[in-house]
Protein backbone atom coordinates (compact mmCIF):
# COMPACT_ATOMS: atom_id res chain seq x y z
CA UNK A 1 0.00 0.00 0.00
CA UNK A 2 3.01 2.34 1.02
CA UNK A 3 3.99 1.68 -2.39
CA UNK A 4 1.38 2.59 -4.35
CA UNK A 5 0.97 5.73 -3.08
CA UNK A 6 4.27 6.48 -3.75
CA UNK A 7 4.18 5.18 -7.41
CA UNK A 8 1.27 7.56 -7.81
CA UNK A 9 3.01 10.05 -6.22
CA UNK A 10 5.90 9.80 -8.83
CA UNK A 11 3.57 9.51 -12.04
CA UNK A 12 2.07 12.94 -10.81
CA UNK A 13 5.64 14.89 -10.79
CA UNK A 14 5.96 15.59 -7.55
CA UNK A 15 7.97 13.21 -5.74
CA UNK A 16 11.00 15.38 -6.64
CA UNK A 17 9.72 18.69 -6.60
CA UNK A 18 9.46 18.58 -2.45
CA UNK A 19 13.32 17.64 -2.18
CA UNK A 20 14.17 20.09 -4.75
CA UNK A 21 12.43 23.05 -2.05
CA UNK A 22 13.76 21.75 0.70
CA UNK A 23 17.20 22.71 0.04
CA UNK A 24 18.33 25.27 2.13
CA UNK A 25 20.06 28.42 0.70
CA UNK A 26 23.17 28.80 3.41
CA UNK A 27 24.95 32.12 3.00
CA UNK A 28 28.32 32.24 5.05
CA UNK A 29 27.94 35.02 7.40
CA UNK A 30 29.80 38.20 7.43
CA UNK A 31 33.15 38.34 8.38
CA UNK A 32 35.00 40.87 11.47
CA UNK A 33 38.91 41.47 12.26
CA UNK A 34 40.06 41.68 15.54
CA UNK A 35 42.87 44.06 15.27
CA UNK A 36 45.58 44.41 17.87
CA UNK A 37 46.77 48.19 19.05
CA UNK A 38 50.20 48.90 19.39
CA UNK A 39 50.78 50.87 22.95
CA UNK A 40 54.06 51.97 24.94
CA UNK A 41 53.58 49.74 27.88
CA UNK A 42 52.36 46.09 27.34
CA UNK A 43 55.51 44.26 27.11
CA UNK A 44 56.38 42.02 23.82
CA UNK A 45 56.61 38.77 25.79
CA UNK A 46 52.70 39.34 27.00
CA UNK A 47 51.64 40.32 23.69
CA UNK A 48 53.09 36.93 21.79
CA UNK A 49 51.46 35.08 24.71
CA UNK A 50 48.04 36.54 24.40
CA UNK A 51 47.88 36.12 20.30
CA UNK A 52 49.15 32.45 21.11
CA UNK A 53 46.40 31.55 24.03
CA UNK A 54 43.28 33.69 22.27
CA UNK A 55 44.40 33.10 18.13
CA UNK A 56 46.02 29.32 18.38
CA UNK A 57 49.12 31.00 16.94
CA UNK A 58 52.80 29.05 17.07
CA UNK A 59 55.78 31.04 18.76
CA UNK A 60 56.98 32.20 15.39
CA UNK A 61 53.58 33.35 13.88
CA UNK A 62 52.72 35.27 17.24
CA UNK A 63 56.05 37.21 17.61
CA UNK A 64 55.45 38.06 13.74
CA UNK A 65 52.06 39.46 14.30
CA UNK A 66 53.35 41.55 17.64
CA UNK A 67 56.08 43.09 16.02
CA UNK A 68 54.14 44.54 12.74
CA UNK A 69 51.49 45.81 15.27
CA UNK A 70 54.70 47.24 17.11
CA UNK A 71 55.80 49.13 14.32
CA UNK A 72 52.99 49.62 12.06
CA UNK A 73 50.31 50.46 15.23
CA UNK A 74 48.09 48.06 14.77
CA UNK A 75 47.77 44.86 12.81
CA UNK A 76 44.86 41.73 12.02
CA UNK A 77 45.19 38.85 14.37
CA UNK A 78 42.02 36.87 13.17
CA UNK A 79 38.98 37.06 10.94
CA UNK A 80 35.63 35.60 12.54
CA UNK A 81 32.10 36.05 12.53
CA UNK A 82 30.89 38.91 14.64
CA UNK A 83 29.90 37.48 17.68
CA UNK A 84 33.21 35.42 17.82
CA UNK A 85 35.04 38.90 17.11
CA UNK A 86 33.85 40.51 19.82
CA UNK A 87 34.37 37.96 22.40
CA UNK A 88 37.93 37.43 21.47
CA UNK A 89 38.89 41.09 21.49
CA UNK A 90 37.21 40.95 24.78
CA UNK A 91 38.83 38.75 25.87
CA UNK A 92 42.40 40.12 25.21
CA UNK A 93 41.05 43.52 26.70
CA UNK A 94 40.22 41.72 30.02
CA UNK A 95 43.26 39.53 30.17
CA UNK A 96 45.36 42.59 30.02
CA UNK A 97 43.57 44.61 32.58
CA UNK A 98 43.50 41.64 34.96
CA UNK A 99 47.56 41.98 34.33
CA UNK A 100 47.93 45.65 34.39
CA UNK A 101 48.42 45.87 31.00
CA UNK A 102 46.52 48.70 28.38
CA UNK A 103 46.63 46.01 25.57
CA UNK A 104 43.48 47.02 23.21
CA UNK A 105 41.76 45.10 20.48
CA UNK A 106 38.97 46.03 18.04
CA UNK A 107 36.81 44.65 15.97
CA UNK A 108 35.78 45.86 11.95
CA UNK A 109 33.67 44.96 9.35
CA UNK A 110 36.11 42.94 6.83
CA UNK A 111 35.64 45.18 3.50
CA UNK A 112 35.37 42.71 0.73
CA UNK A 113 33.35 40.51 2.30
CA UNK A 114 29.78 39.82 -0.14
N1 LIG B 1 55.08 48.45 21.84
C1 LIG B 1 55.18 47.48 22.91
C2 LIG B 1 56.56 47.55 23.53
O1 LIG B 1 57.46 48.13 22.94
C3 LIG B 1 54.91 46.06 22.43
C4 LIG B 1 53.52 45.89 21.89
C5 LIG B 1 53.33 45.20 20.69
C6 LIG B 1 52.42 46.36 22.58
C7 LIG B 1 52.05 45.01 20.19
C8 LIG B 1 51.13 46.18 22.10
O2 LIG B 1 49.70 45.28 20.40
C9 LIG B 1 50.96 45.49 20.89
N2 LIG B 1 56.73 46.94 24.69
Amino acid sequence: MIQQIYMQDEQEGQGNTATAEAQPKLKRPPLYKVLLMNDDYTPMDFVVHVLEIFFGMGPEQATQVMLAVHTKGMGVCGVFPRDIAETKAAQVVQYAKEHQHPLMAEVEPCEDDE
